[in-house]
């Protein structure tokens, strides 16, 4: 696309205004479809300083996060590859699970703002707009529904990385799907599926991140927080976003070809709910019982008070952590 290339020209010359001669020679193409492509960038947000004789200059990027912006920082082979960006969304999820028999593997969905983000079971996820990350990925791999179940927490582990690799601050699992730092939660992970008995069709991962908010909604106060509030500084969102891509595509290839097994170490040692007292909450009844391991197919072992061990599979209770959040 001519926009995109003009825009990598532009970009690689940020110390030196570029003509559009030259730009009409590097690319081929004439002045009029140049100022054109220059003037939609200035609409899309790019502040382009525009001078008489010497040429174009990029003086400053916007905040999106679209394929253009994250590429740069993109090194998966083929999650993300085909990136679909929106300026505002009801759900990335709802979206991904529309277009899933017809997109390639890989697909990701991100959105600057969802309307009606959605976390488990109906619940309402928050995704202000241009403040976090709201994204999901469409995979079709050769998998029994089972096992696809365990992707949430090789997104999970993806996620952790990603946040110490970009914001250099240390974040947990709390099983089975949040992520939590200082006991709140920063980043909650959806994973949705589409299939028979016994083979998938598609799964959707959505992640949402909290990355620049500031400020939350009153009954999220003292459970929720963002990388942001959690650094002090404001992020770019652009190399995490990237970042989520890079690790969710090294682990899931991983897990693809040895199993959970070869996630179940970083699943433990990201863990925040092992070794501690947990409320687990089946069918409206809380037992009390402390967590003891994540096992080989990522079900959390809980023993409960009276000694008995408990599988906990995902999916099918509410964990809960005696003080607090976590
Ligand atoms: C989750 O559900 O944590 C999964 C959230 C997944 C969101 C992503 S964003 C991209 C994709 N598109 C979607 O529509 N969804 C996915 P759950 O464990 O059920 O937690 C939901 C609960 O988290 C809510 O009931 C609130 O208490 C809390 N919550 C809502 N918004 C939040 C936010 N922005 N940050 C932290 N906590 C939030």
């Amino acid at each position: 696309m001519l926009k995109n290339d003009i825009l990598s020209i532009l970009k690689a010359n940020k110390d030196k205004h570029i003509s559009g001669q030259e730009l009409c020679e590097m690319l081929n193409v004439s002045r009029t479809a140049v100022w054109k492509c220059i003037n939609e960038l200035k609409s899309d947000g790019y502040i382009i300083e525009s001078k008489h004789k010497s040429g174009y200059l990029l003086m400053e990027e916007p905040d999106i996060i679209d394929y253009m912006e994250i590429s740069p920082y993109l090194k998966t082979e083929f999650i993300g590859r085909n990136y679909l960006h929106f300026e505002s969304i009801s759900s990335t999820n709802d979206y991904a699970k529309e277009i899933a028999p017809r997109a390639t593997d890989g697909t990701a969905i991100v959105a600057e703002e969802q309307t009606s983000g959605r976390g488990r079971m109906g619940r309402h996820w928050v995704s202000n707009k241009g403040q976090g990350i709201w994204l999901s990925m469409i995979l079709k791999p050769n998998l029994s529904p089972n096992e696809a179940v365990k992707l949430t927490q090789v997104a999970a582990v993806a996620v952790v990385d990603s946040i110490k690799e970009i914001a250099d601050i240390r974040s947990g699992i709390k099983w089975p799907n949040d992520i939590v730092i200082n006991s709140k939660k920063v980043c909650g992970i959806l994973t949705e599926m589409n299939g028979e008995i016994d083979r998938v069709n598609f799964i959707v991962i959505g992640i949402g991140i909290n990355v620049n908010v500031q400020n939350f909604p009153e009954d999220l106060c003292g459970k929720a927080t963002s990388l942001s509030i959690e650094t002090g500084k404001i992020l770019d969102r652009k190399p995490l976003t990237a970042s989520i891509l890079n690790n969710f595509e090294k682990y899931y290839r991983i897990f693809l070809i040895n199993g959970f097994s070869s996630i179940r170490n970083l699943c433990k040692e990201y863990s925040l709910t092992l070794n501690k007292d947990v409320k687990v909450i089946i069918n409206n009844n809380e037992c009390i019982g402390r967590a003891v391991d994540i096992d080989d197919d990522g079900n959390l072992i809980v023993v409960f008070k009276n000694g008995e061990k408990k599988t906990i599979a995902s999916g099918d209770v509410s964990v809960r952590g005696l003080l607090g959040y976590v």
